[in-house]
C-alpha cells in the first residue's frame, strides 16, 4: 500500500489548549505524524491540485478566512495561536466583521482549535495528501492507499473549524472521488469522536453515504451530534448511520457495531470507500476511553477489505504518541492479510 505524507503538514504548531478548564499542552501535535512516519521507510511526495477541490467542500469565504486569520491576529497586535472567545449559536448569519475575534468565533464552533502560523500551510497540504493518495488509487488500481492527514479534518464542516480539523480531507477526497466518477461513495468513520463536520457536509446529499462508530456523544465530544437518531435529511434521508458506543468498548464489542456498518455500507452499494481512522480507540490514549488493543487493529482491517472496494485511508485522530505509529502500522497491515 502507498503512503502520502507532506513535510508542511509540522508546520501546524499551536501552543496550548483548553482543557476541562486549564491550558493544557496541544494534543494534536507534530510528535503524531512522526511516530507514524516512523514506521514506514516509503513515503511518496504530494501533489498540488490547487483549491478547487477544496472549494467543492468548503465555503470560499471560510477557506479565505482560514488563509488570512493568523496574519489578521498579528496585525491586531497579539501574540500566540489566534483563538475565539464568543461564538454565535443563536444569530449565526454573514455579517461584514471588522474584528478577528469576530470571525474566530463565527467560523468555528469550539475554542479548541487555534490557528497558528502554519495552520494554513498545513491543513492545505494534508487536503492535498488525501487528494493524491486518491489519485493515485484512480490511477494505479490498488485497492488501498493511505494519506497520513494532519491536522485531522472529520470535524471541520463547510464553513467552520473544530476539534483540531481545520479542513475536511475525507469529505474533499469524497467530493472529488465522486466527480471522478469512482462512486458511489461511502465514507467510514472509525474514529474515537463522532465525525460530525463529516455529517454536516453530506447531511442532505444521497450521493454519499456516512457510517460512524463512536463514543456515545451524551458524555463525549463532540456531544451535540452523532446521536443514533440523526439518519440524514430530505432525499439523502436513511444515508448517515450512527452507531455510538459506551466509553469502556473492547474489541469483543466494536466488531458487531463495525459489521453493522460494513452490511449498511455494502447495501447502499458502495463501490468506492474512504476510512476516516482514528487510532484513539486504543486503550491507551489520553483522551479517550474505549479500550481497544493493537491486535484489535488489524482484525478490523481485515473486514473492511473484505468489502472488495477500494478503499482510501486518511488519518484522524490518535494522542498516545508512544503507540500511535505501532498502531497504524497494524491497521494497515491488515488491510494486506
Ligand atoms: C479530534 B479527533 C479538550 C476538549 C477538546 C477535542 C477533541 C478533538 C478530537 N481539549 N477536545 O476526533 O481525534
Ligand atoms: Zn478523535
Amino acid at each position: 500500500m502507498k503512503l502520502f505524507f507532506d513535510d508542511r503538514q509540522l508546520l501546524h504548531t499551536p501552543l496550548r489548549e483548553l482543557h476541562n478548564g486549564d491550558w493544557v499542552p496541544y494534543a494534536e501535535n507534530v510528535e503524531r505524524p512522526r511516530s507514524i512516519a516512523r514506521q514506514f521507510a516509503d513515503w511518496q511526495p504530494v501533489r498540488d491540485f490547487g483549491m478547487a477541490p477544496l472549494l467543492a467542500v468548503h465555503d470560499a469565504d471560510y477557506l479565505s478566512f482560514l488563509e488570512r486569520a493568523h496574519g489578521a491576529w498579528v496585525a491586531a497586535g497579539r501574540s500566540g495561536d489566534a483563538i475565539g472567545y464568543t461564538f454565535p449559536i443563536r444569530h449565526r448569519r454573514p455579517l461584514d466583521f471588522g474584528r478577528i475575534d469576530a470571525e474566530l468565533g463565527a467560523y468555528s464552533y469550539d475554542a479548541g482549535t487555534p490557528v497558528a502560523a502554519g495552520t494554513w500551510q498545513s491543513a492545505y497540504w494534508s487536503a492535498q495528501g488525501a487528494l493524491t493518495a486518491l489519485d493515485h488509487l484512480a490511477a494505479s488500481g490498488d485497492a488501498h492507499g493511505f494519506a497520513l492527514c494532519r491536522p485531522p479534518g472529520h470535524h471541520a464542516g463547510r464553513d467552520y473549524m473544530g476539534g483540531y480539523c481545520y479542513l475536511n480531507n475525507a469529505a474533499i477526497a469524497a467530493r472529488a472521488a465522486g466527480a471522478q466518477g469512482l462512486g458511489p461513495v461511502a465514507i467510514l468513520d472509525v474514529d474515537y469522536h463522532h465525525g460530525n463536520g463529516t455529517q454536516d457536509i453530506f447531511y442532505e446529499d444521497p450521493g454519499i453515504f456516512f457510517a460512524s462508530i463512536h463514543a456515545d456523544p451524551r458524555t463525549d465530544y463532540p456531544f451535540y451530534w452523532g446521536h443514533a437518531d440523526e439518519t440524514g435529511a430530505g432525499e439523502a434521508m436513511g444515508s448517515t448511520l450512527n452507531l455510538p458506543l459506551p466509553r469502556g468498548t473492547d474489541g469483543a464489542a466494536y466488531v458487531p457495531a463495525l459489521d453493522r456498518a460494513l452490511d449498511a455500507i455494502s447495501a447502499w452499494g458502495a463501490r468506492f470507500l474512504i476510512v476516516s481512522f482514528g487510532a484513539d480507540t486504543h486503550s491507551s490514549d489520553p483522551i479517550s476511553s474505549f479500550a481497544l488493543e493493537r491486535e484489535d487493529y488489524g482484525v478490523m482491517a481485515a473486514r473492511i477489505a473484505a468489502l472488495g472496494v477500494p478503499t482510501l485511508i486518511v488519518m484522524e485522530g490518535g494522542y498516545a504518541v508512544g503507540d500511535l505509529g505501532l498502531n497504524v502500522a497494524a491497521f494497515l497491515a491488515g488491510f494486506s492479510g
